[in-house]
């Protein structure tokens, strides 16, 4: 076995990638991202001790969220920027070590000693070194020692984990952040330094993760709208218009708007592309007149369609595929974001990209106008929850789905295309992440005003999802899971791991989740997911409308 990676929902035979990876990681940078991810947990060790000393040095923090998100599936397969990380890390754990020892020794404490059984610190300008250290530490290692169960409840805290920090990051990179958001990750990677076993209790910080999750999805929801205004409904042009293009993929908002600001005046048009779509419905974007409109689909379809793309691509988050030869040259990352030999912008500087859009020849001509409606984030939807309310009372609206989550490249995932084909006329679908390219472009009419698929935003918009089900709950007096409401998602990386917790951890019930299960949950973790949240794989789409339908 040359790797061990089973983090995501593409993993070879559903069990684990273990030549190289379905995503293209290969051997190497697995075990790098695995060191990454043990160094991190060292440092954390010293920052957790300091922080509840009352000392915290937020260079740390912003490093440990940074180097978390950089390990998650589809961000960064660059082995020189992983090296970069583990230096970064060596002085961090440095800077946090000496925060701790100061603090204990003020507060009269005795200095803890904390040995670590690999010294990753060490021999790093060799990759050969890391990577074996990374070898070392690497999830089939534990998994040998501890058991599947055991080994695959530490790592689903992990993912989790993985997914809040990639929100964290967004939020901090808007100026939203919380020390104490920051001490909860430190002391959950502290805490699973110990090699926790006990099944209830992973579980419970499982939960707790989702907690942690659901406080980095309210601080990005903040940053966005307190940067960007509220999303508006805004129809959106889903085909090409005549002229030189960059099209931006990813999630990161402020990316975007530095590249809009950059390219005014330029005659240069710019396309949102898989989760990026929800951008066009901020005020504080769509005011850019050059933001034309969105291209593509979701993120697996990404090498034909840049491939044909005539322009300059921007990658600010995951996903990214393996770029082809034909693209190489006109494709750049920014942020986390990382492929060998692929140009990195630092800085926000995007002239390379903005040179290469301009040496691009561009669209010939305008394709067709084609339309599409965006941006029912919470501020939208209930500002017509009266009316909503209304609906459902008088039995038009009769029940709702929540239908969304990750894309991929799997068949199964055309269940939620013809899910949300025969969802039947008086029901409502609330959708979010880039799942929903599977059936945004179908047109599902009205109910009374009220259009019947509702595109609440990116999957960190989950927070406004949960915040409509609160207020909708609260108006008709009943508890959430009590709603004519039902959970149909699909999963794909971590985020969605985290967004899970979270939905758990709020106490939600009846999920159904595909389009195949976790390889890192086992049998019997799953058994207790279904006796305490009735959690439950998808299964044929008549099957679960009549159940959905009928047991609310
Ligand atoms: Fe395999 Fe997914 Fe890991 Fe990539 S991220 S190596 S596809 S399990
Ligand atoms: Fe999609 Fe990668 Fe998860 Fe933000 S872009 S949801 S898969």
């Amino acid at each position: 076995m040359d790797m061990f990676c089973y983090q995501c929902e593409a993993t070879a035979k559903g069990t684990g990638c273990t030549l190289v990876g379905v995503c293209g990681k290969d051997p190497q940078v697995a075990a790098l991202q695995d060191l990454l991810v043990y160094a991190v947990k060292d440092i954390s060790r010293y920052a957790h001790r300091a922080g509840q000393l009352g000392a915290r040095d937020r260079d740390v923090d912003v490093f440990m969220v940074k180097a978390l998100f950089s390990t998650l599936t589809n961000v960064n397969f660059d082995p020189a920027r992983f090296q970069g990380f583990m230096d970064e890390a060596a002085v961090m754990k440095d800077r946090a070590q000496k925060l701790y020892e100061k603090a204990a020794v003020q507060a009269k404490q005795t200095v803890e000693k904390l040995e670590c059984p690999v010294r990753w610190w060490e021999g790093r300008d060799n990759l050969d070194t890391l990577t074996r250290k990374g070898r070392e530490v690497g999830i089939d290692k534990r998994t040998a020692k501890l058991g599947t169960t055991t080994a695959g409840l530490q790592e689903l805290i992990v993912y989790g984990l993985k997914g809040a920090a990639a929100y964290a990051d967004h939020a901090q990179i808007l100026g939203r952040e919380d020390a104490q958001h920051y001490a909860a990750y430190h002391e959950m990677l502290d805490w699973l330094t110990r090699q926790p076993t006990d099944t209830g209790e992973l579980l419970g910080r499982a939960l707790k993760v989702g907690e942690i999750n659901l406080k980095a999805m309210e601080l990005l929801d903040a940053a966005n709208t307190s940067t960007y205004g509220h999303p508006e409904p805004t129809q959106v042009r889903v085909t090409p218009v005549k002229g030189k293009c960059i099209v931006v993929s990813g999630h990161d908002l402020k990316d975007l708007e530095q590249l809009l600001r950059q390219t005014q005046g330029q005659g240069i048009n710019v396309y949102t592309h898989g989760e990026m779509l929800p951008c066009n419905a901020y005020p504080g974007l769509k005011k850019y007149k050059h933001l034309v409109g969105n291209y593509g689909g979701a993120w697996q379809d990404q090498r034909s369609e840049f491939d044909n793309f005539p322009g300059a691509i921007l990658m600010t988050t995951n996903c990214l595929q393996k770029p082809k030869g034909s693209y190489q040259g006109r494709i750049f990352t920014s942020g986390l974001v990382g492929w060998p030999d692929v140009t990195h912008i630092t800085d926000g500087d995007f002239t390379p990209v903005i040179e290469a859009a301009l040496a691009a020849p561009g669209f010939p001509e305008d394709a067709p106008a084609q339309y599409i409606t965006v941006g029912f984030g919470r501020n939208t939807v209930m500002s017509v929850a009266g009316k909503v309310i209304d609906l459902v009372k008088q039995g038009k609206i009769r029940h709702f789905y929540l239908i969304g989550g990750c894309d991929g490249a799997k068949p199964g995932r055309n269940y939620y295309t013809e899910f949300a084909e025969q969802v039947p006329d008086d029901c409502v679908i609330l959708t979010l992440a880039c799942g929903k390219y599977r059936f945004n472009k179908l047109e599902f009419g009205a109910i009374d005003g009220i259009p019947r698929l509702l595109d609440v935003g990116q999957c960190n918009d989950a927070y406004s999802a949960v915040q409509i089900a609160v207020a909708l709950a609260k108006a008709f007096g009943v508890g959430v899971n009590d709603l004519p409401l039902s959970l149909i998602l699909s999963w794909f990386e971590q985020k969605a791991v985290a967004i899970l917790l979270t939905l758990l951890y709020l106490g939600l019930r009846d999920i159904r989740l595909g389009p195949s299960l976790p390889a890192f949950v086992t049998p019997d973790v799953l058994q207790v997911l279904v006796d305490k949240f009735a959690i439950q794989p998808i299964g044929t789409v008549p099957a679960d409308l009549a159940a959905t339908l009928g047991a609310k």
